[in-house]
């Protein structure tokens, strides 16, 4: 098995908590800061065998992560293999199809030396860790930035903003996960782990050594624009025979996402959302989007989209069967993100316009920045021709997270009713008129094991 001992808990497990804090912070003085990392802070680091007993969880879990500055703050200049996190996220805006001018400042710059990661059931208990870890480390540290995350209330709970249930699809790790569910796929731990022995980065010695069992957080800021989403939703209803606007309207949401707000796959599920398929974990990620007998055995995949849209963002992201499994299985990410800002307001509603910040604090881990998150942003979401090789060679990008620099996107297969389609048609395209999710900067981070700490505390 894992050390899951030394690794800490939000990698694998997910911290689970219905509130968690991103605080992120730079380094002023490294000697004081790394005494008490030894002393105070590493008592504190919760791993993943802590966090999967209910007898062992603290109240608040703790989980650590630096930056590339922030090792080198420190006194860690080892290559940890990785060009991406050396780069840090905001001199990697282009690739990745940022618009810088729309970040935050706090992740402008390569300032964030780290975060802390608390994650509780209240927002007091984060608030009373965090005081605690305040008065360690005094003015050791200064904050660059914070972010409350929160699961949405009531029977929103673990829907994202604009209303789908998320955190289904994750794959599985092998001598880790278990049960593995019908449609996991199982990778080796290498995938998000570095230095164990499948390890895809070869011939680095720290990745072998201190950093091992360590991972690399993607953090990402990615602000929803919701009331806009909702109105794009009403304004533009699928015209399918049987349905009212109404439903039109939820078609079209279903599509782009690739799955109905219950969570319910659209391949499975085409033409109405199934709360039952959905709750059903030995169903509701069980398929791929090969179909070999209807109409045409083996060809289904490369021609029609009646059931699934070649681009929807979870076929984007996760194109089950559309690619050979070696390239396919070899871009998995873990994600543990959270919503984060309040409820629609009914002004925002009644305006179809955001007034207050909200969003979701998306959080990634691979053991290799460009095979996971980079990939999945610049060549699977943002190109239009991606998932490659279907009778239409401009899809579009992802409809939900894809960008062409903020502006419209054609994105062909939302309409079911479009069974085959002819070489990009752009009739049957539906034109999105802006991106409703806007990234506003993040950062690429190195989470340590708790030895790893240790010896960063010591470097
Ligand atoms: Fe996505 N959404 O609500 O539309 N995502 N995502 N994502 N996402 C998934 O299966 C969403 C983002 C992945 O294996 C679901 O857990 C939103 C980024 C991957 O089938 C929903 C945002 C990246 C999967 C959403 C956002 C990804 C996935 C279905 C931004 C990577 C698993 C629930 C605001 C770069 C796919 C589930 C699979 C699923 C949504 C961002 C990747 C509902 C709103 C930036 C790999």
């Amino acid at each position: 098995p894992l050390d899951t001992d030394n690794i800490q808990a939000d990698i694998l497990a997910g911290m689970h908590k219905n509130k968690e804090l991103f605080f992120f912070f730079h380094i002023n003085d490294p000697a004081t800061f790394k005494t008490k990392l030894a002393s105070n802070i590493l008592p504190l680091i919760t791993s993943t065998t802590e966090i999967l007993s209910n007898t062992t969880q603290p109240i608040t879990a703790v989980n650590i992560a630096f930056s590339h500055t922030g090792l080198v703050a420190l006194g860690v200049n080892d290559d940890l293999g990785d060009p991406d996190f050396v780069a840090g996220q905001f001199n990697e805006t282009g690739t990745i199809g940022d618009n810088p001018s729309l970040w935050d400042p706090a992740f402008a710059g390569t300032n964030i030396h780290g975060v802390f990661l608390l994650a509780s059931d209240t927002v007091d208990n984060i608030n009373t860790q965090l005081a605690s870890l305040q008065s360690i480390l005094g003015t050791s540290i200064t904050e660059n930035h914070r972010l409350q995350g929160a699961s949405r209330p009531g029977d929103q709970e673990g829907h994202e903003h604009f209303g789908f249930m998320d955190g289904i699809a994750q794959p599985a790790v092998n001598r880790f996960t278990s049960p593995v569910l019908p449609g996991q796929t199982p990778v080796d731990g290498g995938t998000f782990l570095l230095g164990g022995d499948w390890d895809p980065v070869d011939g680095v010695p720290a990745r072998t050594s201190w950093a091992k069992d360590g991972s690399f957080l993607v953090f990402r800021q990615l602000q929803q624009l919701v009331p806009e989403f909702n109105k794009f939703l009403t304004d533009n209803p699928l015209d399918v025979d049987t349905l009212t606007p109404e439903q039109g309207s939820e078609l079209l949401g279903a599509r782009m996402v690739g799955r109905w707000k219950s969570g319910a796959p659209i391949f499975l599920s085409p033409t109405h959302d199934d709360p039952d398929l959905a709750n059903d974990k030995f169903r509701n990620n069980n398929f791929t989007y090969l179909v070999e007998s209807n109409p045409e055995p083996g060809t289904e995949n490369h021609f029609n989209q009646t059931n699934c849209p070649f681009g929807a963002h979870i076929r984007k992201v996760h194109p089950r069967g559309d690619l050979d499994p070696s390239v396919e299985n070899s871009h998995f990410i873990i994600r543990s993100s959270i919503p984060y800002g309040p409820e629609v307001t009914s002004a925002e509603a009644s305006s179809s316009t955001t007034s207050v910040d909200r969003g979701l604090a998306f959080v990634s881990y691979q053991s290799n920045i460009n095979n996971g998150f980079v990939f999945l942003q610049s060549i699977w979401i943002n190109s239009i021709g991606f998932p490659f090789g279907k009778v239409d060679p401009t899809i579009g990008v992802d409809p939900i997270i894809g960008t062409v620099g903020g502006g419209p996107k054609n994105i062909s297969g939302l309409d079911p009713a479009v069974f085959y389609l002819n070489q990009s048609d752009p009739v049957h395209d539906v034109v999105i008129p802006r991106d409703f999710v806007v990234s506003r900067g993040g950062e690429y981070m190195f989470a340590p094991s708790i030895s790893g700490i240790s010896f960063i505390a010591s470097a």
